[in-house]
């Protein structure tokens, strides 16, 4: 069985890979699954046969069979589970793979989206200007900690990990902002991820369908 992948018709960062299909596909790639991906319109997401498989009419989702997922976080520890590549086996080391993937997800993520928000959408509202630098020490005093955490080492825990791929993934959206290169060994990190194979693959692949020169 085919797995089948939903991402956006027509990504509106125009192939950057900021959509969080790059992640799924990325995963995938690291375990060396072939993969198709479905592309939904912003009206087809929200349609009852794109909800029937993602409650919050959102990409990406994940299908394999039976089986029908949605979340991101959920998707990569899925195929983590099931191949090898993206968990250590030892007991301990595992645990703390998937409590970076948290980390990522849950302590990394959220200041990030409220930068976006901040910056993007919230950019026409009169108090913006004020607001902004507020959301951006946010985001500092979470990179000052996983900084710190990472000091010299290539990954956050020993060797490359579901958690790596997360939070590389999640630390991508912060370049356009230039926080990601106030600090050295963060953005080191983050070119180590880009660097790997499976992750110019995944680019290569939404670059291809998302880029302005794309049909
Ligand atoms: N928690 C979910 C997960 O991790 O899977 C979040 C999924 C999500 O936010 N999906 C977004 C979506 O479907 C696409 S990635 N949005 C449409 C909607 O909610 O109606 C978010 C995104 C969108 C656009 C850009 N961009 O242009 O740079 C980047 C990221």
């Amino acid at each position: 069985m085919t797995i089948t992948i939903t991402a956006f018709e027509r990504s509106p960062d125009g192939g950057k890979g900021l959509a969080r299909d790059t992640r799924v596909r990325w995963a995938l790639e690291e375990v060396g699954q072939p993969y198709a991906v479905r592309f939904v319109s912003f009206a087809g997401m929200k349609a009852p046969d794109h909800l029937a498989i993602h409650p919050f009419g959102q990409i990406p989702t994940y299908e394999d069979g039976s089986l029908s997922l949605f979340e991101t976080g959920s998707i990569v520890f899925h195929l983590a589970e099931q191949h090898a590549g993206l968990l250590p086996k030892e007991r301990d080391a595992r645990a703390r793979a998937i409590t970076w993937m948290f980390a990522a997800l849950n302590t990394i993520e959220p200041p990030i989206l409220e930068l976006t928000t901040a910056r993007i959408f919230e950019a026409d509202k009169p108090w913006s200007e004020a607001r902004l630098p507020l959301v951006k020490d946010r985001v500092r005093a979470r990179l000052d900690r996983l900084s710190a955490h990472l000091g010299v080492a290539d990954w956050l825990d020993d060797a490359f990990s579901a958690g790596d791929l997360l939070m590389v993934s999640v630390l991508l959206r912060l370049r356009m902002s230039g926080i990601l290169d106030e600090y050295r060994n963060l953005a080191a990190y983050v070119a180590r991820g880009e660097a790997r194979p499976a992750y110019i693959r995944a680019f290569a692949a939404q670059f291809a369908i998302n880029a302005p020169s794309a049909n």
